[in-house]
């Protein structure tokens, strides 16, 4: 549809992607965590993976405006639209995210993956309302300044090192949720993102 902007020329769209913390354990077996970026690791693994696949590598991080990746996820059966806004997965919850698509100028004859039921429909108490000690998720939207002025105060030092307290308090995808040294690394690269 027209309002995916997929490029041109695509008959085919694999989106990559982690759920849960494993990518992040490799990502700091061959970077260091502390001074490198994951874009540019994701960049140099991807487009080596491109190459091989004679595919074209497209990013979330790339583009103005963004390729809408949760809509092209949502296409491809990956899940819903939370409350909060992030896509819901069914069995990762809000731990996951995309990395990058690789796009085919040929189709392939694979089964496409089905969302399966809405897991927010089932969530009365939907407690990643009301977990965040700034309100940051109203019906207005997601509330980045209140958000990032949070972190940077000592009072935010509970989203820093365990990740945003909203995707905790979802229970789809518990024990999926990132270890702090990955929670601290994604908050970090938020604000320096915010700057
Ligand atoms: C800009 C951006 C941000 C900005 C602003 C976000 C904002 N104002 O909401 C900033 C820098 C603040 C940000 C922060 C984060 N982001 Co961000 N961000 C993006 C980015 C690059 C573009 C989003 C966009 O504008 N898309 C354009 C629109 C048109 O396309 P779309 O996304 O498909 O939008 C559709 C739906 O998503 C839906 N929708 C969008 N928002 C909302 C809100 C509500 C309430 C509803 C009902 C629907 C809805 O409607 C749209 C039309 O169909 C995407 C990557 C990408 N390319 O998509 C990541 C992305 C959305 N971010 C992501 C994440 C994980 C985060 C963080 C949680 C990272 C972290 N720290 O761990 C943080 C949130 C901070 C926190 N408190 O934890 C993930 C979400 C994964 C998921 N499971 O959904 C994405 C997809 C990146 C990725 N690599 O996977 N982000
Ligand atoms: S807490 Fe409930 S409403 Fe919120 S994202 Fe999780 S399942 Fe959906
Ligand atoms: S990171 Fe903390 S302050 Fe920001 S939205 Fe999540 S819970 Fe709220």
């Amino acid at each position: 549809m027209p309002e995916d902007r997929v490029p041109g020329e695509t008959a085919f769209v694999i989106l990559l992607g982690n759920a849960g913390p494993d990518m992040f354990r490799r990502f700091a077996r061959e970077r260091d965590p502390r001074r490198d970026a994951m874009d540019d690791w994701t960049r140099d693994v991807v487009s080596a993976l491109a190459r091989d696949l004679d595919a074209r590598a497209v990013y979330p991080f790339d583009m103005d405006p963004p390729y809408p990746f949760l809509t092209w996820a949502r296409r491809g059966g990956a899940g819903h639209v939370s409350p909060l806004g992030l896509n819901i997965h069914p069995t990762y919850g809000l731990w996951h995210a995309y990395r990058a698509a690789l796009l085919f100028p040929v189709a392939f004859d694979l089964p496409v993956p089905r969302s399966g039921a809405h897991p927010c429909d089932s969530c009365l108490a939907k407690p990643c309302l009301s977990a965040c000690p700034v309100h940051a998720f109203s019906p207005a939207g997601y509330d980045v300044p209140a958000c990032a002025g949070h972190l940077k105060t000592s009072r935010g030092e509970a989203c820093m090192s365990r990740g945003c307290l909203a995707r905790h308090a979802c229970p789809v995808g518990q024990g999926l949720g990132y270890a702090p040294a990955q929670a601290e690394f994604h908050m970090r690269a938020f604000l320096v993102a915010r700057q």
